[in-house]
C-alpha cells in the first residue's frame, strides 16, 4: 500500500473543556460536566472533568457522590451537561478541521481523522506545520484545544492523539513505529478493553512489546482469526483502513424532563408542542427545511422509544409540524405500558431555505 499521512484529532477533556470556553473564570478550578439522573440530589454519573479535577481521581463514569466526595477540599464546580451546546462548539471546529483534509472523517462530537497524503505531499515535516496550522486555528477561533496523531495510519494516528493529551502534538513515523509502541500498555491499542488486558496480564503479557512475542497462530486459537488477526496486526502498527469520507449527521434536538411522569395524551401534548415552537425556530433562525420529523420518550426505567416519519416536501412550519408530532405522539402512546419520564422532537435530513447556506449546529 502506498505510504500515507493520516491525521487523528481529538478535543481535549471536551465537554468541560467547552464548559471553561463559555466561563472563562471556572478555568483554574475543578471543572466536573455531570449527567444528573433527573431523581433529584446529586444521583447520576460524571460524563467528564478538566485535568485539575482528574489530578484527585475524578473521571468519566463515576459517581457525582463520590467525585464531590474526592474533590470536597478543592475549589470546584459541578454542571449539568449542556449537549446542544457542546454540538454547537463541535460543528464550529468541525467546519473548521475539515478544511485541512484531502479526505475528512467525522468520528464523533470530539474526534475526527484527516487523510493529509496530498496536502503534504507525503512529508511528515510539511504534516507537522499543517497540524500546528490546524490546532492555532481553531485555538484562535473557539479556545479550544485538541491533541493530534500523525501516522501513516488510522491506528496509529489513534494511539498517537491520545499519547500526550492535553494539546498535544505526536508524530510517528514508519520508521519509529516500533520503538513507539513497544513500550506501551496493550491497552493503549484500540479494541482492546479490561477483558482482554486481564487474559494477557495472567500470561504476565503487559506490553505492546510483550504481546509481539505471541505468534499468530497462538492469537487467533485465543480469539478466533478476526480479532487474532487484528492483535497481531495492531501490535505492529498495521492498519490498511482508509479514512472514509464522512460529514456528521445534522440534526437540531430538543429534550424535556418532564414536571411529572406520564403517559396522558393532553399532558405530553402540551410538553412536546412547546418543543416543537422552540426546535422549528431554530431551523428558521438557520434557514433550514426539513423532511424528517422524530419523537423521542425516554421511559421512567430509561429506556427508549423513538417514533419518526418523512414529510413529502421539505418545510418548516410550526403548525405542520405539531400536526405530524401529535401523528407520531398517538401512535408512540399505542401499547405504551411504561410512564414517561423524558420527551424530545428531533428534525433532520435539511435543505437549505433559497439564497442561504451555512448550517452550524449538528449532532
Ligand atoms: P473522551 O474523548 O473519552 O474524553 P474527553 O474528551 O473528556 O477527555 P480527553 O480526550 O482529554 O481524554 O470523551 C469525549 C466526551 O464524551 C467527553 O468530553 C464526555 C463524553 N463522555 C461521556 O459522557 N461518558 C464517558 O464515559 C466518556 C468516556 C465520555
Ligand atoms: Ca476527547
Amino acid at each position: 500500500m502506498e505510504k500515507r499521512i493520516v491525521f487523528h484529532v481529538d478535543f481535549d477533556y471536551f465537554y468541560a473543556q467547552c464548559e471553561e470556553i463559555r466561563n472563562s473564570k471556572i478555568k483554574g478550578m475543578c471543572v466536573v460536566v455531570c449527567i444528573f439522573s433527573d431523581r433529584g440530589g446529586d444521583s447520576g454519573a460524571v460524563a467528564t472533568a478538566n485535568y485539575n479535577a482528574r489530578n484527585f481521581g475524578v473521571k468519566s463514569g463515576i459517581p457525582i457522590m463520590l467525585a464531590k466526595n474526592k474533590l470536597k477540599e478543592q475549589d470546584s464546580i459541578f454542571l449539568p451537561a449542556d449537549f446542544d451546546y457542546y454540538s454547537e462548539v463541535s460543528s464550529k471546529a468541525m467546519e473548521i478541521i475539515e478544511k485541512y483534509a484531502d479526505v475528512f472523517e467525522y468520528v464523533g462530537r470530539d474526534e475526527a481523522y484527516l487523510d493529509v497524503t496530498k496536502k503534504t505531499d507525503g512529508n511528515f515535516i510539511n504534516a507537522e506545520h499543517l497540524a500546528q496550522q490546524l490546532k492555532n486555528d481553531i485555538r484562535n477561533n473557539l479556545k479550544l484545544t485538541c491533541s493530534i496523531g500523525i501516522t501513516p495510519n488510522k491506528l496509529l494516528s489513534k494511539i498517537a492523539s491520545d499519547y500526550k493529551k492535553p494539546d498535544g502534538l505526536t508524530t510517528v513515523k514508519s520508521e519509529q513505529i516500533n520503538e513507539f509502541l513497544s513500550p506501551l500498555k496493550i491497552r493503549e491499542i484500540p479494541r482492546i478493553g479490561k477483558k482482554t488486558e486481564d487474559i494477557f496480564a495472567q500470561m504476565n503479557v503487559n506490553t505492546i512489546n510483550e504481546l509481539k512475542k505471541i505468534n499468530i497462530f497462538d492469537l487467533n486459537k485465543m480469539f478466533g482469526r478476526k480479532t487474532g488477526g487484528y492483535i497481531f496486526n495492531s501490535s505492529r502498527g498495521i492498519d490498511d483502513e482508509m479514512v472514509k469520507p464522512r460529514a456528521p449527521t445534522i440534526q437540531f434536538s430538543k429534550i424535556t424532563t418532564l414536571k411529572k411522569n406520564s403517559k396522558e395524551l393532553i399532558f405530553l401534548r402540551e410538553n412536546i408542542e412547546e418543543l416543537c415552537i422552540q426546535l422549528n425556530k431554530i431551523a428558521i433562525e438557520n434557514n433550514k427545511m426539513y423532511r424528517s420529523i422524530g419523537i423521542q420518550f425516554v421511559n421512567e426505567d430509561l429506556t427508549t422509544k423513538t417514533k419518526s416519519k418523512m414529510i413529502k416536501n421539505p418545510g418548516n412550519n410550526v403548525i405542520e409540524l405539531k400536526k405530524i408530532v401529535n401523528q407520531l405522539l398517538e401512535e408512540a402512546l399505542v401499547e405504551q405500558e411504561m410512564l414517561v419520564r423524558r420527551i424530545g422532537v428531533r428534525i433532520s435530513e435539511f435543505s437549505d431555505v433559497e439564497g442561504q447556506s451555512n448550517i452550524t449546529n449538528y449532532f
